[in-house]
């Protein structure tokens, strides 16, 4: 047995999240709360099966996939499970991307069926003639258009029982997209085990969650941080997951916890930072969770003078579904990720791949049995990033001498933003496009909370007086193509990139230029 569960080697993951709570006596608790909805560990689980048969009664097979583009709603844990049910695989896709990214995820997995949410057609239409593989579009809490189904309907009318498909306790489990550097979106395939070793490991023994918390993820279910949080972390133990299937505004978010009285909240660093500027209370909370990119240790403080409750900040990864190095209750360092969750193992390396002193910094991997075992398609790209059991983070860090795991950037240019992947190069490629546009560079420069945003370095073709127009009319050009959270928040205009000899852009230089403005 590869991994330490202790899992049988017929093991499915829908049966041990959902089937099992029916076993353990959970049928009429309460596993999920949205608005004004309820639903019981029961209704889920005829959900489950009911969506399942319906994607049998599409001739859906074991191994197909099955694209969500789904808002945070009760409907997502029962498509995700239903599919994973019967033996076939979700792949959950981010919502605020734009239609041309959908075309190339769909065509990519090869899902056979698309569900999406009514309020999402619109990004699905413009490409729907692109799609070479979804032979059937379900629509979601809204009306089909001709030749979709609708997905209550078509659910209304099929069984509650349903049999588990034999899958292997390593088999294909679901995928998620994680974007890189350079080329396309990579489909990263998690495992039958990978759930529940992501709940024994950080879910039980870094948030110690039990049967009677509830769990409110601000981070949507489509991001690997919040599926755990509101998918596997809840249902794993018993517990009710809440959502909220609106922006998560700082107004949204403090009325869902006024209404819904979470016990564990998460969330990633820009929203502490707008909550901390917001009315609210956190009275229900007994533990809140940062992820996605590193938390301001001014945050934590002053998050826990308003509040009285921690923030522990965690690293986690699509690659490796969840967080394996986290501060722990009772043992925070403020700026610091914390230390290795017990389960992971991690290794700060240098070049020649050898161990670097405390103090170093070099790349950090990380070792254990949540792993993706590949990207879709990618053999290169899996061969860089899945070294045998270690997986590179692409993340530089340091360790202090108590072991403590502080970041240092990255070894490629990709940016957190919000919590999410922005690739410079796609940003510059959209840029190049606007046609007064002669060269253009993007980096991460810190706002005035100290998180990373794009900021663009622009040469016009010919110079223009007006720049904060043209600034504004490039941030729109930019918004118009890409996810929102993408654009530069700031361009400054240059005469000239500063260059290597070779024609390369010096971004180091670019970077100085921003912290250090007299460079
Ligand atoms: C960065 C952090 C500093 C780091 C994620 C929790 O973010 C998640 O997954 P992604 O694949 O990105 C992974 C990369 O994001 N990062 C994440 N958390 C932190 N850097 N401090 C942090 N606390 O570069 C990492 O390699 O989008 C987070 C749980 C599951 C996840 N997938």
């Amino acid at each position: 047995m590869p991994h330490n569960l202790n899992l049988p080697e017929a093991f499915n993951a829908a049966d041990y999240f959902i089937d099992r709570n029916i076993r353990e006596g959970r049928a009429d608790k309460t596993a999920v709360l949205c608005e004004e909805r309820a639903l019981t560990y029961g209704q889920l689980r005829d959900g489950v099966n009911r969506f399942g048969n319906a994607l049998h009664a599409l001739d859906i097979r074991m191994e197909e996939r099955v694209a969500l583009l789904l808002l945070d709603t009760e409907i997502y844990p029962q498509a995700f499970f239903g599919a994973i049910k019967i033996g076939a695989v979700p792949v959950c896709l981010n919502t605020m991307n734009r239609p041309k990214d959908f075309e190339y995820y769909l065509n990519d997995s090869r899902a056979r069926v698309l569900v999406v949410d009514a309020p999402l057609l619109e990004l699905i239409e413009p490409i729907r003639k692109n799609l070479r593989f979804v032979k059937q579009i379900l629509v979601a809490n809204g009306d089909a258009p001709a030749g979709d189904l609708n997905l209550a309907e078509l659910t209304a009318a099929q069984s509650t029982d349903l049999e588990t498909a034999p899958t292997n306790c390593d088999d294909a489990c679901f995928w998620l997209y994680s974007s890189g550097s350079t080329g396309s979106p990579k489909g990263t395939i998690h495992l039958q085990h990978d759930m529940v070793y992501a709940t024994e490991t950080y879910g039980k023994q870094v948030l110690g969650i039990r049967e009677d918390d509830r769990c409110f993820s601000a981070a949507k279910l489509f991001f690997a941080y919040g599926l755990g949080n509101g998918i596997y972390f809840p249902f794993g133990v018993g517990a009710t997951a809440i959502y909220l299937p609106k922006r998560p505004t700082p107004d949204q978010v403090y009325a869902t916890i006024r209404h819904h009285r979470p016990t564990l909240f998460f969330g990633v660093p820009t929203l502490y930072g707008q909550m901390l500027e917001a009315e609210g209370t956190m009275s229900s909370v007994r533990l809140c969770v940062s992820a996605g990119e590193a938390l301001p240790g001014d945050y934590i403080n002053r998050w826990k003078t308003r509040f009285g409750l921690d923030i522990l900040d965690g690293i986690g990864s699509t690659e490796m579904a969840h967080i394996f190095i986290s501060n722990f209750p009772g043992d925070i360092r403020a700026g610091s990720s914390g230390k290795v969750v017990p389960g992971y193992e991690a290794r700060i390396v240098s070049e020649d791949l050898s161990d670097v002193v405390p103090g170093e910094i070099g790349t950090l991997l990380v070792k254990g049995d949540s792993a993706a075992a590949c990207y879709w398609n990618k053999h290169q790209k899996s061969r860089q990033t899945m070294m045998g059991h270690w997986i590179n983070t692409g993340d530089k860090y340091f360790q202090d001498e108590q072991g403590y795991f502080y970041c240092a950037g990255r070894s490629d240019d990709m940016l957190k933003v919000g919590g999410i992947w922005v690739s410079p190069n796609e940003v510059e490629s959209c840029l190049i496009q606007h046609p007064e546009v002669l060269e253009c560079a993007v980096i991460g420069a810190p706002d005035e909370d100290n998180l990373i945003k794009p900021m663009a370095f622009v040469v016009l073709k010919t110079p223009q007086p007006a720049q904060e127009a043209m600034e504004t009319e490039l941030q729109d050009f930019v918004k118009s193509s890409l996810a929102l959270y993408k654009y530069p928040r700031w361009i400054r205009f240059l005469d000239e990139l500063p260059k290597t000899a070779t024609g390369k852009i010096k971004r180091f230089e670019l970077r100085n230029m921003v912290y250090d403005p007299a460079a």
